[in-house]
């Protein structure tokens, strides 16, 4: 035991304890770029590298919390890009954090509370405060966020591919690897035949598919949604714009299948609305879009109390971000197999000493502190695009 510092009230027994009383003097983002194993292509574009920002928070007693802004380069899935989340991280949110006092990390969006948006900047700062609660707590992630599973279950998302064939390939490798589900991405074009002949080769895989917004409400897009209604899916994410939750409303209740919403829902408030309109029967819940842990944990809150199933989707992260989905993924909402699957699926390097990795369709929750993986510091300097400090 060591003896308490005069002025420390944490350590004093007599006093409330203020377990944390966490104060960031420094900020690191790092501008990162990992080559994907293999190209990804949604509704909107084709990508063969990411960039992504890791965020690293060190506070007054030299404990780091780690953190990874996902946002795709480019406005394609949502507003933000690479460089509008730089920026908002080093000009708004990381100079509001430096220096201020907290104990908790809810007590962060008082803080971030003028800024507006920037969702996906804001989740990496969350996160690594998080982190950085969850190891001056000496807890895991998982278990300050009041997860209790040990293993999460995981599908995969496979995209847009050149051919039927390529794709039946795909899904025969990830079926054989034991992946949960499969989530293939449509697209006006790449929908009816290529599920068809999925779900014709592999009649009891659990299928599902998502469209990233890509359909509107016409009749030549909704026959589009009545031929998917037969093919026994576990749903259809996102077929229409973010905005329009009278669409997927009307949608739903001409569908057996359950509409899920992911572009759509941006906080507990948008998730409450959505489910007051029947906009979805399924939620998919993602750390960065909505901002943080934080807001996430509320949106499954929110579902748990009104029976709504959800899931927790992937915005391709390093082993950072992937890291902090699967803590979120341990909360008991979380029914169905979420889009965290192994790193080497997605690339040759990750970020962390060792990758995070799914057997046989299900993922390990690390149990060390905090997010509980190791940061491979030679792997981050290999793939460094750019970093900047925030101090204090
Ligand atoms: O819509 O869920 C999505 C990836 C990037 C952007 C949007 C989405 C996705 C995925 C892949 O579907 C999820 C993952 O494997 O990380
Ligand atoms: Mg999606």
């Amino acid at each position: 035991m060591s003896t308490p510092s005069p002025g420390r009230t944490s350590c004093d027994p007599s006093l409330p304890s203020k377990a944390s009383d966490i104060t960031v003097v420094r900020i690191e983002l790092m501008a990162v770029r990992l080559p994907l194993r293999r190209s990804f292509a949604t509704s909107s574009h084709r990508k063969d590298h990411l960039d992504h920002i890791l965020v690293r928070l060190t506070d007054r007693e030299g404990a780091q919390g780690w953190g990874e802004c996902a946002s795709p380069s480019h406005p394609y899935y949502g507003p933000e890009t690479f460089s509008s989340c730089w920026n908002a991280l080093k000009d708004y949110f990381a100079p509001l954090l430096i220096g201020e006092r907290w104990d908790h990390p809810e007590e962060l969006e008082a803080v971030w509370m003028r800024i507006r948006g920037n969702l996906f900047a804001r989740a990496a700062l969350d996160t690594a405060c998080w982190d950085l609660y969850a190891q001056r707590r000496n807890r895991s992630l998982a278990s300050a966020l009041g997860g209790s599973a040990e293993q999460v279950e995981v599908g995969v998302s496979l995209g847009i591919e050149e051919s039927i064939s390529e794709l039946l390939d795909q899904v025969d490798d990830h079926v054989g690897q034991g992946y949960r589900r499969i989530k293939l991405k449509i697209a006006p074009g790449w929908d009816v035949a290529p599920v068809a002949a999925v779900r014709e080769r592999f009649p009891d895989t659990p299928l599902q598919v998502d469209a990233n917004a890509a359909y509107s409400s016409t009749v030549d897009h909704r026959r589009v949604m009545r031929a998917l209604d037969g093919m026994a899916l576990q749903m259809i994410e996102q077929p229409f714009a973010a905005d329009d939750l009278l669409a997927h409303a009307e949608l739903q209740r001409e569908l057996r299948t359950p509409v899920c919403l992911d572009e759509s829902i941006t906080s507990a408030s948008t998730a409450h609305t959505a489910l007051g309109l029947g906009a979805a029967k399924i939620i998919n819940i993602k750390v960065s879009r909505l901002g943080g842990l934080t807001e996430a944990r509320r949106v499954h809150d929110l579902c748990t109390r009104s029976g709504i199933p959800v899931w927790c989707g992937g915005m391709h992260e390093f082993g950072v971000g992937r890291a902090a989905n699967l803590a979120l993924a341990t909360l008991p909402g979380f029914t169905l197999p979420g889009d965290i699957s192994g790193s080497d699926r997605y690339f040759t390097a990750d970020v962390l000493a060792s990758p995070i990795t799914a057997t046989r369709g299900r993922v390990s929750v690390p149990s060390a502190p905090g997010l509980g993986v190791t940061i491979d510091r030679d792997a981050v300097r290999t793939h460094l695009l750019e970093k900047i400090s925030v101090a204090q």
